[in-house]
């Protein structure tokens, strides 16, 4: 073996042949399915699911599948380009540096390190090292301009861990040795694998929960995920949080509550009780259009079952009432004695961070400053709302924008309002393994290694779905005109004199220094080397109980923080008109938000057969879907799988970009996030243009 790869060194054609596999993990999305790549010299032939991963189990998505194909697309960047428009050309890396640090030297030295802004993209959160040094640099530069896509997905869930638990750092997990009860909500794992922890290897994982116990999924439509649990409820969007709280009302009316020991651990029961008094059955089946044995039903199952666990995803933590669906899920397992127990959700507390033995846990970020743009909305998590990205911009406080692996121009709403701002922006810096539309708009681009260039840890173990750590080295080599994207962060923060691989025992050369010694920094002492000496693949355990209350304050949990009853007491639980068509979010199997790893789906909008007679619609019809900010054009589809009153989009798509439609300015106040489900809109047709035009 060592004699052919020394061949293959060589080039040789024989050797080139041989052909070897290497274990790895997938860092296209957040499961981390282990991986056996098939190598070639320097090509990856092969990307097949590793039977011997404890978790994904030899299962590979269609991404995932297509893992070596997209690697070596001919679209793949390399080296380095610099200018906008006419100007526009690829230069050394050397070039590019030194211009970039030109100009954002002067931009310093008229505004200050504060005008610069970062946005950490979904493309570069795997990258364990580069995202590791992408969040030393915005720290360095002490900037408020810190933008993530965590204000478009998840930052409902960092708020309520913080407003509940004192720490964002709190995500709870199934258990899946004693769970009884799951319910999945506003997520559709099947296809998307997760959101906020890790969902592989979905279809196996969701028949061994529907052997220990029944499977609840609410959502608008009937999803993959719906189809293969034992009950749907398919309720109206953002109606969530009425669901958990009529439960909780009932559980209390019942007797079904120890209020002893839930005032043990607890704060608030006894103004929780009163907070949900108003959520009595006919109130909650008019408000979320779920039938009243169905709510029956569900509120029957939880008694039963004693514990539970409750997953949200994106489709209620992008809606209007995210932080109050979000909290009543919470303020329910709290209830019911869930979290933290056995059978119900548990934390995990890192392989490396180890957060069970800290004696308190990481506090929450203060809440100032708030964005100028907008003082009405609070800095939640250390971040700004990323949809005031362009408001920063056209109000000239923010300069020069640094962005990690993200496509902002089909992420972000007002799409259009922001690729404008984008054009215009003096410095717009992208790190990219592809061209997209925002690399488009930029005046350097920066190629970085894919995934199989590039040695990794999981980037975010506490957020790991299970107690495991794991390492990878490169499946190929990068070739020198893609340098880590570590390397290139550090290399920008050298050109403007911030030190980015620094700690408080020294300071890396952004040249001379190693991807081991950037893993040395990230991961103390010899963390990585035991991964490593293991085969790349440690398992601290099952499910960790029980740690968690004795950290919280004063051991306990909120049940009812001010701020979040506050939201609760300005929502009606009035029912929407008829009429009233709201606009959803989906995912699709073979695409990764904006990045497609295989051809074959288009935008589709699903539409109730109700809506779509009382509108004039058939299947196929080419609609105009309408804001007061603009239409994109979709054909519809005509399905019993929706309710009545939504329509279901997909984002990322450049031709139909549902961000061109949607409205920057609807902000949470509390969390910064923009509302990008449940959003009102209207349907018109499109008329058929001439033939031959
Ligand atoms: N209306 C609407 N808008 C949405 C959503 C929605 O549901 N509806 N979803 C939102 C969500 S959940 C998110 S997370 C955002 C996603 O928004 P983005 O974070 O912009 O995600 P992607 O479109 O996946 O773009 C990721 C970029 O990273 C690049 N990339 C891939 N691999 C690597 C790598 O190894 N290194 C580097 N440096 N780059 C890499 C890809 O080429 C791509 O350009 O969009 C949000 N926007
Ligand atoms: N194949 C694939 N996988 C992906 C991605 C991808 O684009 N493609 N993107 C990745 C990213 S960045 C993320 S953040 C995750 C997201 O992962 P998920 O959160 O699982 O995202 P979706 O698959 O869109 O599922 C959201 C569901 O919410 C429903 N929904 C919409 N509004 C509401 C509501 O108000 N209440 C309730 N209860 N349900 C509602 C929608 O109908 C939809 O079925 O997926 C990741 N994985
Ligand atoms: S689900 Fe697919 S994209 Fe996600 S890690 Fe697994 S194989 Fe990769
Ligand atoms: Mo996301």
């Amino acid at each position: 073996m060592h004699d052919d790869r020394a061949a293959a060194d060589r080039g040789d054609r024989t050797a080139a042949e041989v052909s070897e596999a290497k274990r790895s993990f997938c860092r296209i999305c957040v499961a981390l399915c282990g991986i056996e790549a098939e190598v070639e010299g320097d090509t990856v032939v092969a990307v097949r699911g590793d039977d011997e991963h404890p978790f994904s189990k030899g299962y590979l998505c269609p991404k995932g599948r297509a893992a070596a194909t997209a690697h070596h697309a001919p679209s793949r960047l390399s080296g380095a380009r610099i200018g906008r428009g006419a100007q526009r050309r690829q230069v050394t890396i050397e070039e590019a540096h030194a211009d970039l640090a030109d100009a954002m030297s002067s931009i310093i030295a008229e505004y200050g390190l504060g005008s610069i802004g970062v946005f950490h993209g979904t493309g570069a959160f795997a990258d364990s090292l580069g995202n590791f040094a992408a969040r030393k640099f915005a720290k360095a530069l002490g900037t408020n301009q810190v933008y993530s896509t965590a204000t478009l997905d998840a930052m409902a869930k960092t708020l309520v861990a913080g407003e509940m638990a004192g720490t964002p750092l709190l995500m709870p997990n199934i258990d899946e040795e004693s769970g009884r009860l799951l319910v999945f909500v506003g997520i559709n794992p099947v296809v998307s694998h997760g959101h906020a922890t890790m969902f592989p290897d979905p279809i196996s994982r969701l028949r061994a929960a529907r052997g220990r116990g029944p499977v609840f999924t609410l959502d608008p439509r009937v999803t993959e995920t719906a189809r293969l649990s034992d009950h749907h409820l398919a309720l109206r969007p953002a109606t969530d949080f009425a669901v958990f709280a009529h439960v909780i009302r009932e559980l209390f009316a019942r007797g079904a509550v120890d209020e002893i020991e839930l005032a043990a651990r607890a704060s608030g029961a006894d103004r929780l009780r009163s907070i949900v008094e108003r959520f009595d059955i006919a109130t909650v089946t008019a408000f979320t259009g779920l039938p009243s044995e169905q709510l029956k039903q569900f509120v029957d199952a939880v008694q039963e079952a004693g514990r539970l666990a409750i997953l949200t995803g994106t489709g209620s933590s992008m809606s209007p009432t995210a932080n109050l669906g979000e909290w009543m899920a919470w303020a329910l397992m709290v209830v019911t004695d869930s979290f933290d127990r056995p059978g119900g959700m548990w934390f995990n507390p890192g392989v490396f961070s180890r957060f069970d033995r800290f004696e308190t846990l990481p506090s929450v970020a203060p809440d100032e400053p708030a964005p100028p743009t907008r003082p009405d909305v609070a800095r939640c998590g250390g971040e700004w709302p990323a949809s005031l990205i362009s408001d920063e911009i056209e109000s000239g406080r923010l300069r020069a924008l640094i962005v990690f692996g993200g496509n902002l121009v089909t992420a972000i709403p007002d799409a259009g309002r922001l690729a404008a701002a984008l054009a215009e922006i003096e410095v717009l810096v992208v790190l990219d393994v592809v061209d997209n539309a925002t690399t488009d708009l930029a005046t350097h681009v920066f190629a970085t290694p894919s995934q199989l260039e590039r040695p990794d840890i999981i980037s975010l173990e506490t957020t790991a779905a299970f107690r495991y750590q794991h390492y990878t080295d490169a499946i190929v080599p990068a070739p020198p005109d893609r340098p880590e994207m570590w390397r290139t962060v550090a290399r920008i923060g050298a050109g403007i004199d911030v030190e980015v691989l620094r700690n408080r025992y020294g300071a890396l050369d952004p040249e001379a220094a190693t991807s081991d010694d950037v893993f040395a920094m990230l991961v103390r002492g010899d963390g990585v080397a035991r991964l490593r000496d293991t085969g790349g693949l440690v398992i601290e355990g099952g499910p960790a109980y029980d740690w968690v209350r004795s950290r919280l304050p004063n051991g306990r949990w909120n049940l009812v923080p001010d701020r979040l009853a506050d939201q609760l007491s300005e929502v009606e639980l009035e029912p929407r008109s008829i009429d009233e068509l709201v606009l959803i979010p989906r995912r699709l199997v073979k695409r990764m938000n904006w990045q497609v790893f295989r051809e074959g789906e288009t935008n589709e909008a699903l539409l109730h057969p109700s809506d779509a007679t009382r509108m004039g619609f058939a299947d196929g019809d080419l609609v105009e879907i309408r804001t007061a900010i603009g239409e994109i054009r979709v054909p519809v589809r005509v399905t019993n799988s929706i309710v009545a009153g939504s329509v279901s989009v997909v984002h990322g798509f450049d031709d139909s970009n549902v961000n061109t439609i949607l409205d920057r300015t609807v902000l949470d106040r509390l969390s910064g996030m923009v509302q990008l489900s449940a959003v009102p809109v209207t349907l018109v047709p499109v008329p058929l243009s001439p033939r031959g035009s």
